[in-house]
């Protein structure tokens, strides 16, 4: 405890190789820094983005071209690239790299990728940690990056003040898009690489697929890469940045949940990874005997 609370007060001051090891250790050992983030709970100030999307859809780079117009406003900008199957998309997290490496010497900007190293649940836990932590350390801008695959990794988004889900020509209404729960959490949907045919049709589609929407979230197009139209997606942003500046409580309650969810995700996932290797050869027994049903062993099984 008197170790984080030492490196508590380095990642306040702002130290950089603090603020790493902040993150390797809620990263590598989840659960196991209670006593920082205690020490760092800050007043939360950073305005934490999420950018999601199917895989390959220009993340990265848009990541990269909104670092440098934040820059240019005197912004400091955190970013956590997260790979939540790093065995699959190994190269993903050099790519992430690679594309950011343009601010590796600015001051003002600390790039992160973060892997789930195979632990269920882990990454939930550890990116809502590491989040907290970029906050504490005074960072104006947090960015968090996530390839929206599956629903969980979506989801991990709504610890975010905000969420732009990226989107590109030629992916389809329903395969991608639809079923992984992008069309809920966005609050601005971005269809990059205009610069490729069939844009103007994603649109319409996305247009079509966003409908149901209580509150229609800005649909923009734009091409990353040669960085043309990005000012479009930096008013869009500013727009609800000015919104969280001028009352700050509405969206920090919704990080605040999404926080609490997502720990509490992480939490359970790993307990039931805990018992069921021992539990469940005990109670298939059980069922295999009649004893029980197999939802009543799903119920125990946490129990004792
Ligand atoms: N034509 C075109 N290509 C782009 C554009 N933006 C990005 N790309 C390319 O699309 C590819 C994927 O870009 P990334 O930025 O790595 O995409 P990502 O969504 O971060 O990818 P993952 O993190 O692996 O899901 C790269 O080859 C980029 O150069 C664009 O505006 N136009
Ligand atoms: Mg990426």
């Amino acid at each position: 405890v008197r170790g984080s609370a030492e490196l508590a007060q380095k990642i306040l001051r702002g130290d950089r190789l603090s603020l790493a090891r902040g993150i390797t250790l809620v990263e590598s050992t989840p659960g196991s820094a209670p006593g920082l983030l205690k020490a760092l709970r800050p007043p939360r100030r950073a305005f934490i983005v999420g950018v999601t999307g199917p895989p390959g859809t220009g993340k990265s780079t848009l990541v990269d071209r909104l670092i440098s117009q934040y820059r240019k406003k005197n912004l400091r900008v955190g970013v956590i690239a997260v790979d939540p199957s790093s065995p699959i998309t190994g190269g993903a997290l050099l790519g992430d790299r690679i594309r950011m490496a343009g601010h590796g010497k600015d001051t003002g900007v600390f790039i992160r990728s973060m892997a789930s190293r195979g632990w269920t649940g882990g990454l939930s836990r550890a990116t809502s940690s590491a989040v907290q932590i970029l906050d504490a350390a005074g960072f104006d801008l947090v960015l968090l990056e996530t390839v929206g695959i599956g629903q969980s990794d979506v989801e991990v988004v709504g610890i975010t003040h905000a969420v732009i889900v990226v989107l590109m020509p030629g992916l389809g209404d329903d395969v991608q898009v639809s079923k992984a729960g992008l069309m809920e959490v966005g609050d601005i949907y971005v269809v990059n690489k205009a610069d490729l045919e069939g844009a103007n049709q994603m649109v319409t589609i996305l247009l079509g697929a966003l409908r149901g929407r209580p509150q229609s979230p800005s649909v923009l197009r734009l091409s990353a890469l040669p960085g043309k139209d990005i000012a479009g997606l930096v008013d869009a942003i500013e727009e609800i940045r000015a919104r969280f500046s001028k009352a700050p409580k509405e969206l920090n309650l919704r990080s605040l949940r999404g926080m609490i969810v997502e720990t509490a995700r992480g939490n359970l996932a790993e307990s039931l990874q805990r018992v069921s290797e021992s539990k469940a050869d005990e109670m298939a027994s059980q069922v295999l005997l009649g004893r029980l049903t197999v939802e009543e062993a799903a119920l125990r099984i946490f129990g004792n």
